[in-house]
């Protein structure tokens, strides 16, 4: 058994209620969200942030940047799937804009 529970379909359910921002991806097991900003200085403003919430956390998000554009993916590696972990993540990260 996994180390962390993942969510249960109501727990997903109401995550994707909460952050409609958030949309699932690989089949239910993560959530991906993509920001667009201004200029790189300020996608790369909202990554450290970002980055000191995961220290903060010890949940680190798999993410990907180009100029502007930043695309947030978020999983728990150690419940194989989406877990309470991300829930918050999503949340924290939502709250920074
Ligand atoms: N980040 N996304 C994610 N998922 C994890 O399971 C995870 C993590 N950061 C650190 C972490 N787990 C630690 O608990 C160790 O498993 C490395």
């Amino acid at each position: 058994m996994a180390a962390v529970p993942e969510l249960t379909q109501a727990e997903r359910d109401q995550l994707l209620t909460d952050r409609p921002a958030w949309e699932l991806a690989r089949e239910g097991k993560a959530i991906t969200r993509a920001f667009q900003f201004r200029d790189f200085s300020e996608a790369w403003g909202f990554m450290n942030r970002v980055a000191l919430i995961a220290e903060s956390q010890d949940h680190h998000p798999e993410w990907f940047n180009v100029y502007a554009k930043v695309e947030i993916t978020l999983t728990t590696h150690d419940a194989g799937g989406l877990s309470q972990r991300d829930v918050v993540m999503a949340q924290a990260i939502d709250s920074l804009l």
